[in-house]
């Protein structure tokens, strides 16, 4: 875009672009509304990722084989490596990535309230990878449509990583199903308690959801919370049959008028607490992550000391 235009023409030539469901990139210029929605989104996403290393992280020590360590291990890296691509692409709008962190760990910005729960028993490792990459795959798929190309990009190899990951979960989930008595009645327990945070993660319904209509109208978001949430009800429902496991709603069953399957509601005054910071394990995770980034200042400044010795920017 030259510098003659106005900001009519600017705003025109950014509403034809998302008309024709074409990128956005970062030079382009953008409502500035819509560059703090993608700011929101991609921080509260990569800070999820992040935070979300966590809960699995738990048990890394304890998994019960180095076959299963070794998994888990490299599951848990590639979370982060998804958090860096995140804070990657939100950069390309202009924050900076110390910015978010601060953000973060002062409580200003949020992150999935999935990751306020504690992971109690070793299936809550496969619980976590079949619903809960689950539900992550369901809302990211089409984030690789999104209307903002880096965002997009960034989605594409992640949504590859998690599919392979609910596919870990579902292979343990396979295993203990097939093992003892203890064994399935640990993945029905874990089950019991994930899979109502799990509806939760695609976000409040969309009655009360005042964001997505704009988002939608941008080309942010392609779907509603309610219509991702009921494509992971329809896809979970049979993987929950094959393994044997009973999904913990009375109300659940197939509606073959609507084509799909019928569901309780979630509490949402639940959703509401945990995501105001009164979940079960918020400020465990924030102190935790708070920790971790005190920890490593000695090599931010390290970085930061190489960096000015030899000329470069950090
Ligand atoms: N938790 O108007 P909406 C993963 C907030 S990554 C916390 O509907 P929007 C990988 C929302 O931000 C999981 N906050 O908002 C993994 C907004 O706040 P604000 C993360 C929530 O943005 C797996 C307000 O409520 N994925 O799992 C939640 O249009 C295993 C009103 O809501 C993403 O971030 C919630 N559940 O839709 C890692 C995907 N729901 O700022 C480790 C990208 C809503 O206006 C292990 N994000 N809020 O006050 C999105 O798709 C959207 O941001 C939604 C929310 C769908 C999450």
């Amino acid at each position: 875009m030259t510098a003659t235009l106005d900001e009519q023409d600017l705003q025109q030539g950014f509403e034809d672009v998302i008309a024709a469901d074409q990128r956005i990139e970062p030079r382009d210029w953008m409502p500035e509304a819509y560059r703090k929605t993608l700011v929101r989104q991609i921080a509260q996403h990569a800070h999820s990722e992040i935070i979300g290393m966590q809960p699995e992280g738990n048990w890394i020590l304890r998994a019960p084989s180095l076959r299963r360590k070794a998994i888990l291990l490299a599951k848990v890296q590639d979370e982060a490596g998804h958090g860096m691509y995140l804070y990657a692409a939100a950069e390309t709008l202009g924050v900076d990535r110390e910015e978010l962190t601060e953000k973060l760990i002062s409580g200003r910005q949020k992150y999935s309230s999935i990751f306020n729960y504690p992971t109690l028993s070793y299936a809550d490792v496969g619980v976590i990878g079949w619903l809960v990459d689950g539900a992550a795959i369901c809302n990211q798929v089409p984030l690789c449509r999104c209307s903002y190309g880096p965002y997009a990009r960034a989605m594409i190899r992640i949504c590859k990583e998690e599919s392979f990951h609910q596919r870990q979960g579902y292979e343990l989930l396979l295993a203990m199903v097939n093992g003892t008595d203890a064994q399935r009645e640990m993945v029905q327990e874990s089950t019991n308690r994930f899979w109502w945070p799990s509806l939760m993660m695609f976000g409040p319904p969309d009655a009360d959801s005042p964001n997505t209509s704009q988002s939608m109208g941008w080309g942010i978001k392609r779907h509603t919370n309610d219509e991702l949430r009921q494509r992971f009800v329809d896809m979970t429902v049979p993987q929950a049959e094959a393994l044997g496991i009973t999904l913990p709603d009375p109300d659940l069953r197939w509606n073959a008028e609507r084509g799909h399957y019928d569901f309780s509601e979630p509490d949402w005054s639940e959703l509401k607490a945990v995501i105001s910071g009164s979940g079960p394990c918020n400020a465990q995770r924030l102190a935790h992550r708070r920790r971790a980034h005190e920890d490593g200042a000695w090599v931010r400044d390290a970085a930061a000391a190489y960096a000015a010795k030899h000329g470069g920017s950090r």
